[in-house]
């Protein structure tokens, strides 16, 4: 679907107001969407998987394990495939108001395609360089959206997402370092025209909502606090966007419509993507495996 035949169907949670935005710069940030009971849920798996993680010693298929991670202090960057960890996960992705949230964004005919939990642990830890997600996940139009649910309170010192207004009308960047291996990043001479002086923070209260488009120019930077800052992604596209290569981490739940119907045709736009490795193949560990050190000033 194009944004305006999604804007030609009624909101169900968001004002129209903040649908146009989305559509005008690429991203959103909506404080007070999330019920308290949605939120507490979330924090306590949240908590448990924590506690799990102390056993764990090296990143596994539910684990994506940092270099300080110990039994004493978990260093836990990624809970990954989040919906396949616990049912309480996908019943959230796919009856809570946030599959109502999506379908404000791509329509009311919704896909689900991958959920993460990711951390940012204080110090020089999670720092995530610019970057577009389609890139890695190409499908055949630019619907797909990443709502992001921040499980504790996120100011700007915190970490938070950092997305470039506009960008989902750019270029499609090549995110591969000049040998042509996957960096997951953008290169530093495609960013020097990128607008980054113009990013915004999208800080939030717990439980807030952040939406980006998969073009939108994003990043987000050191956590200068000293608590870790937990945002579970989820993301989602019109139900006629069809992946055209293996999803770096499919779920059980990857291609299920959530809200409407299946389509009877896709939607194909013409904009050019460039072409990720074969995750199939290759596999696929996680943007912080991707991305090179960490020394980039966000
Ligand atoms: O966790 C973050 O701060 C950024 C996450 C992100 O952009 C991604 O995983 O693609």
């Amino acid at each position: 679907m194009t944004p305006s035949d999604i804007l030609s169907h009624p909101a169900r949670v968001l004002t129209e107001e903040q649908r146009r935005r989305y559509f005008e710069t690429g991203y959103l940030a909506a404080d007070g969407l999330i019920p308290e009971a949605w939120l507490n849920r979330l924090r306590e798996l949240s908590a448990a998987f924590l506690e799990e993680s102390r056993s764990v010693t090296k990143s596994n298929e539910a684990f994506d394990i940092g270099p300080r991670h110990t039994a004493t202090q978990p260093h836990v960057r990624r809970l990954r495939a989040l919906v396949d960890r616990h049912p309480d996960f996908w019943r959230f992705a796919s009856e809570s108001v946030l599959a109502d949230i999506a379908a404000d964004l791509v329509g009311p005919d919704v896909k689900f395609h991958s959920s993460k939990l990711n951390y940012k642990w204080p110090g020089s830890g999670e720092i995530v360089q610019w970057h577009q997600d389609i890139p890695a996940w190409p499908h055949t139009n630019y619907s797909p959206v990443t709502l992001g649910v921040y499980l504790d309170d996120v100011p700007a010192e915190q970490g938070p997402l950092t997305c470039v207004p506009g960008s989902q009308n750019g270029p499609i960047f090549v995110h591969r370092d000049e040998a042509g291996a996957w960096t997951g990043s953008v290169r530093e001479n495609d960013l020097a025209t990128a607008g980054l002086d113009r990013a915004e923070d999208l800080t939030g209260r717990a439980g807030a909502v952040v939406a980006i488009n998969c073009r939108t120019l994003h990043a987000s930077r050191a956590n200068a606090t000293d608590r870790v800052r937990p945002v579970a992604l989820f993301v989602y596209s019109s139900a006629d966007a069809f992946a055209w290569m293996t999803p770096p981490t499919p779920t059980s739940h990857t291609g299920d419509i959530v809200r409407g119907q299946p389509a009877a045709f896709a939607h194909l736009d013409p904009t050019p993507c460039p072409v990720p490795p074969d995750w199939a193949r290759q596999g696929y560990g996680s943007i912080f495996t991707s991305q090179k050190a960490a020394d980039y000033d966000l």
